[in-house]
């Protein structure tokens, strides 16, 4: 019985996490904070004796940084590192840059969360002459622009992210080559609803903490043998948590 371990990294803390506004592909840094969360990260991963042998990130630096300070923590940053905009955060569109609970003030809670986590929604559009569409982007100039959005569902990131899962990451897995994906809230709950067949119902309700790894342990046809966060339980909790609440008001009604 071969086990296979795949680990699932959200980024920690970037700045925009911090002041709780909508980011999406916006290419912010980490926070201070962020920094030590991603060195963490990589501290439970060399004490829980984790090693890999590939890794795949986003093209945008929170993801990218994240991974590097892992990298270094565990002393393998040789390791090789494959970016691709297929694992970019789900792209928020003209929500990108507001304030969350502000936008909540304005919207109203449901709304904020139908944009935040339904399955099928899509927030508010850029139109294509906003120098934020990423077909104006310097990072996206070998992409055809068909490709690019405007705005995204998390079906729509699904679509994205998932296929380039099966097609560049599962043969490596299945080949039994240890993985470690560093990417961001909504690129990696695509992933895991698909690693773990949910509903658009359920993975609503699932919100991923910043900075701790999240371990799949999978058989080579990619069965899940077992899943679990490296961290201490109640501080994950707390961060789910803190996720959950970034969409509130900041008055109550
Ligand atoms: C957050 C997720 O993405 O936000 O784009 O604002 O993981 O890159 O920080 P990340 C964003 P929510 O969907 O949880 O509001």
């Amino acid at each position: 019985r071969i086990t296979v371990k795949l680990v699932l990294l959200r980024h920690g803390e970037s700045a925009w996490n911090r002041e709780n506004r909508f980011t999406g592909w916006t290419d912010v840094d980490l926070s201070p904070e962020g920094r030590s969360e991603a060195q963490e990260a990589g501290r439970s991963l060399e004490q829980a004796g984790f090693d890999f042998d590939l890794c795949y990130t986003s093209y945008l630096k929170r993801a990218i940084n994240t991974l590097h300070l892992v990298l270094e923590q565990l002393d393998r940053e040789w390791l090789p590192v494959i970016k691709s905009y297929q694992l970019n955060e789900r792209h928020y569109g003209a929500l990108q840059g507001l304030d969350k609970g502000e936008t909540a003030d304005k919207y109203g809670e449901e709304q904020v969360h139908r944009w935040q986590r339904s399955y099928t929604t899509r927030p508010p559009l850029l139109t294509p002459d906003d120098p934020r569409y990423p077909a104006r982007l310097a990072a996206y100039r070998d992409v055809a622009p068909d490709l690019l959005p405007l705005a995204e569902s998390l079906q729509d990131t699904v679509a994205r992210a998932v296929p380039y899962f099966q097609l560049e990451i599962e043969p490596a897995i299945r080949a039994g080559r240890r993985v470690l994906i560093a990417a961001h809230g909504n690129s990696l709950r695509a992933l895991v609803m698909y690693l773990e067949k949910l509903t658009p119902e359920a993975i609503a309700k699932v919100n991923l903490p910043t900075g701790v790894p999240l371990v799949y342990e999978l058989s080579d046809t990619l069965k899940i043998r077992d899943k679990y966060y490296l961290g201490d339980r109640k501080k994950v909790a707390a961060k789910m948590q803190a996720v959950a609440d970034q969409g509130r008001a900041t008055q109550s009604a």
